[in-house]
């Protein structure tokens, strides 16, 4: 079967090559997965390189031929561990899924019109704590959905305000399904679970289950896995390097549009940023930012992590010792809950433009990523945990969901 698949693939690459019509820049780069040893994390980042993961201070990229050569030419032993295409191809199953739907197997993640028909579900169903809007549209005009749930639905009461955003990355669709689960667990569960009638009650619960519809559409187009993370605006914008605090400071994303880690022209020069960037700015009432706490949900690697991203520096500009203590004391304790590894995001590699940062260093929102299941790749792999998964590693996380939602109760430090 495989030997095969094979023949016929290179036969219809012959096929190609005889067909001199297909100009080459409509071919896509061929990318492959790479091991780097330990010390390369800032090499790597100024490059712009695409990191899936750090070990032991080994990263795992995923590189292009141009990407590959430059930082060959700076002395670093790049070893090559699977192409990109193949690894694909073995997550994507023979049997392809219904236009439009993930991967045959894989059904039980959600589409962006699954994710639409379950939100609106929801808000029909518990009426009573759930409404149902949007912050804005993206590139390709998707609503970003927003749900708010909280005992006076429609009212803005005085309550701590908590924010939960997923999917700023198109193929992590682990943390879409994360974002339904916080919303299914908060609407379904209320005046059952004592401790989410406690929190629904006392807080003002947001939830934007997909930051890049465009991208995670893009991602299953044609019931195949397409390995993309960026949005859909030209070549693609890392919406996590295009947040506004000393964005493109530090040789944390890359200026060119083709890298994975594009940086945009400006901050919030992507529609889904300054979306979600003008609804927290809009919760600023009466000089104060109502929302205390939020969580970004990243796929893989496990770990939990706080800013600031921009500097190595424990205790960066606009933070006390005390703040900083903070930001590491509540994120090891979610870390002790769910079992991920807790440190400072500048300590896995360098970024600038990232969410954590900004919502830290404009709003003081105690902010932190989480990058959910697994733990280790192998490379790209790692995106596509089987849809049985959705569930346990969704769940892993209510625990630390519930640590962020007391925290935002505390007292500002
Ligand atoms: O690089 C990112 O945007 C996040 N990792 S991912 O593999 N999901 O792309 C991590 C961002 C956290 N910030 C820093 N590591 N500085
Ligand atoms: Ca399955
Ligand atoms: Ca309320
Ligand atoms: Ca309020
Ligand atoms: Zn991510």
């Amino acid at each position: 079967m495989r030997t095969t698949r094979r023949t016929l693939t290179a036969a219809a690459g012959l096929l190609l090559l005889f067909a001199a019509t297909v100009p080459a820049s409509a071919q896509p780069p061929e990318r492959g997965v790479y091991e780097i040893s330990a010390g390369a994390q800032e090499r790597v980042a100024r490059a712009g390189v695409d990191v899936l993961g750090v070990r032991d201070g080994t990263l795992t990229v995923v590189a292009s031929p141009a990407e590959v050569a430059s930082l060959r030419a700076e002395g670093l032993d790049l070893r090559p561990v699977g192409d990109v295409d193949r690894v694909l191809a073995e997550r994507n199953p023979d049997r392809r899924a219904a236009p439009g739907d993930f991967p045959a197997g894989d059904e039980g993640y959600h589409t962006y019109a699954e994710v639409t028909a379950e939100l609106r579900q929801a808000a029909q169903d518990h009426g009573d704590v759930t409404a149902l809007s949007s912050v804005g549209e993206s590139f390709e005009g998707r609503a970003l959905h927003l749900v708010k749930i909280s005992d006076h639905v429609e009212r803005d009461e005085a309550e701590p305000e908590v924010l939960f955003t997923c999917n700023q990355h198109a193929r992590e669709h682990l943390t879409t399904e994360m974002c339904l689960h916080i919303v299914q667990r908060f609407t379904d569960s209320y005046g059952h679970d004592p401790v989410v009638t406690q929190f629904v009650d006392s807080r003002e619960i947001y939830v934007i289950p997909t930051v890049n519809p465009d991208g995670a559409e893009y991602d299953i187009a044609g019931g195949r896995y397409q390995g993309w993370r960026k949005n859909r605006q030209g070549e693609g914008t890392d919406l996590n390097r295009n947040w506004g605090h000393r964005w493109g400071c530090c040789g944390g994303s890359s200026g060119h549009e083709g890298s994975e880690t594009y940086r945009g022209t400006a901050a919030f020069s992507a529609p889904e940023t300054k979306a979600v960037a003008d609804f927290v700015d809009s919760r600023v009432v009466g000089g104060t930012q109502q929302i205390t706490g939020h969580i970004d949900f990243h796929s893989y690697s496990e770990l939990v992590l706080w800013p600031y991203g921009h500097t190595t520096d424990d205790v960066g500009e606009g933070m006390t010792p005390d703040q900083a203590q903070r930001l590491r004391s509540v994120g090891e304790e979610m870390a002790a809950a769910n079992g991920y590894t807790p440190q400072q995001s500048s300590d896995l590699y360098v970024t600038d433009g990232d969410i954590n940062d900004w919502m830290w260093g404009r709003h003081r929102i105690l902010s932190f990523t989480f990058e959910m299941y697994p733990a280790d790749g192998p490379g790209l792999d790692g995106f596509y945990p089987p849809d049985e998964q959705i569930r346990p590693q969704t769940e892993r996380n209510d625990a630390a969901v519930d640590i962020l939602l007391r925290e935002a109760g505390a007292d500002r430090a």
